[in-house]
């Protein structure tokens, strides 16, 4: 694959409600596309970077930046083998970190060579799966009763799993009201590192709810004491944040940190160390689910197709377009069935058709990088 130029575009998205976390509220995406040039065929890449470096370091704009300045000139004019081969671009590039933006360019060069062979992506990256389980991620409500309208809702659209944001003041009370309502759902609950060692009696708390998980209370960057809390717990400790590379995988395996891991492509550099993760965690008996970023339906589709992979087992954050987007850039747009799960196309591909004109609209800035002739 020679790749011989790179588009970046920012689009801007409003979501259809917002979306809080403990660390903030979304209303409206700026998300950046990039396009690889390859041997005629282009490969679409979504960063899912957010718009503040809040959840992570990067955000929108360091990424335009490390991409224009100092990934895609590694790229440029190169003959590569497989879109696996960038990584080892990147490290003789020397650029440390700024994984987000490395992610959307070998996703966008994965697109490509899958469109190339003419292989669905999803049986390029070795899935095994026909069909993939969805689970919804509801963001911190106005009110309990908002919350719980908006779980009814998702209950009743078929997804098999209800993740709550939670946050000190928005937790054991709200768990409370849902486990009273719904005994039985298979629950869980997200912290975005909301939480301190200190708060290990209040996150006891947390146990009466036979929950699935809870994800990330501690700090991002942290494994070490997630493995001393994790022992302080019933409920299993799922790890999003710090979970950057297949060794943060190993490490928080073998200190027991966590039981459960979410793997969001976007996080951790791309489908090559993501794959890498899946690998370290189905040879250690930890099951994986995907995480998800609030991605338009190009960092979507890509989302499906990881879900393929043998070892996600659990339902992920993968949930329809419709959820999101009053109108989603590709075609179809994102469905999930009754029984909340999502159908593998068998397209070369992803397997949806990219909106470009719906796409040109909505730009609000655009480059593109050429290799040198
Ligand atoms: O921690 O999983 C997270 C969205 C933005 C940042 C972090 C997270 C999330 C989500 C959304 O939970 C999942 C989705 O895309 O529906
Ligand atoms: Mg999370």
């Amino acid at each position: 694959m020679k790749i011989e130029a790179i588009t970046l575009r920012e689009i801007h998205m409003p979501l259809v409600h917002f979306f809080e976390t403990s660390f903030g509220r979304t209303h409206s995406r700026r998300i950046l596309l990039l396009t690889v040039h390859c041997d005629g065929v282009n490969g679409w890449g979504e960063c899912v970077a957010g718009e503040d470096p809040f959840y992570s370091s990067e955000w929108t704009d360091s990424c335009w930046s490390v991409i224009t300045r100092y990934l895609a000139p590694s790229l440029l004019g190169r003959n590569l083998e497989a879109a696996r081969d960038c990584a080892a671009l990147f490290a003789f590039a020397k650029v440390r970190g700024h994984r987000m933006a490395k992610a959307a360019l070998e996703n966008a060069l994965w697109d490509a060579e899958a469109k190339q062979k003419g292989l669905p992506l999803w049986q390029l990256l070795g899935g095994k799966r026909s069909e993939i389980a969805c689970g919804v991620s509801i963001g911190i409500q106005d009110s309990i009763e908002q919350l719980i309208d908006k779980i009814q809702l998702e209950l009743a659209a078929g997804y098999r799993r209800v993740k709550i944001k939670v946050k000190p003041g928005w937790d054991v009370n709200v768990l409370e009201k849902i486990r009273s309502r719904w005994a039985d759902i298979t629950l869980s609950c997200d912290a975005n590192s909301a939480y301190t060692l200190d708060q290990v009696e209040h996150l006891r708390g947390f146990d009466q709810f036979n929950l699935l998980m809870i994800e990330q209370p501690l700090w991002d960057d942290d494994i070490f004491y997630h493995s001393r809390l994790q022992k302080e717990l019933r409920t299993a400790i799922c790890l999003d944040e710090s979970i950057v590379s297949n060794r943060a995988a190993a490490v928080a395996a073998e200190t027991a940190a966590c039981r459960i891991i979410n793997i969001k492509v976007g996080r951790v550099g791309g489908f090559s160390e993501a794959k890498k993760i899946h690998d370290v965690c189905h040879s250690r008996k930890i099951p994986v689910w995907c995480g998800g970023m609030l991605e338009s339906g190009v960092g979507r589709s890509h989302n499906i197709a990881l879900s393929t992979l043998e070892n996600f087992s659990l339902p992920g954050d993968v949930s329809a377009s419709r959820r999101y987007w009053k109108e989603d850039i590709i075609d179809p747009e994102v469905q999930v069935s009754g029984q909340g799960m999502i159908k593998i196309s068998d397209q070369a591909g992803t397997g949806y058709r990219i909106k470009e004109d719906m796409i040109e609209k909505l730009t609000t800035r655009k480059e593109t990088l050429r290799a040198v002739a």
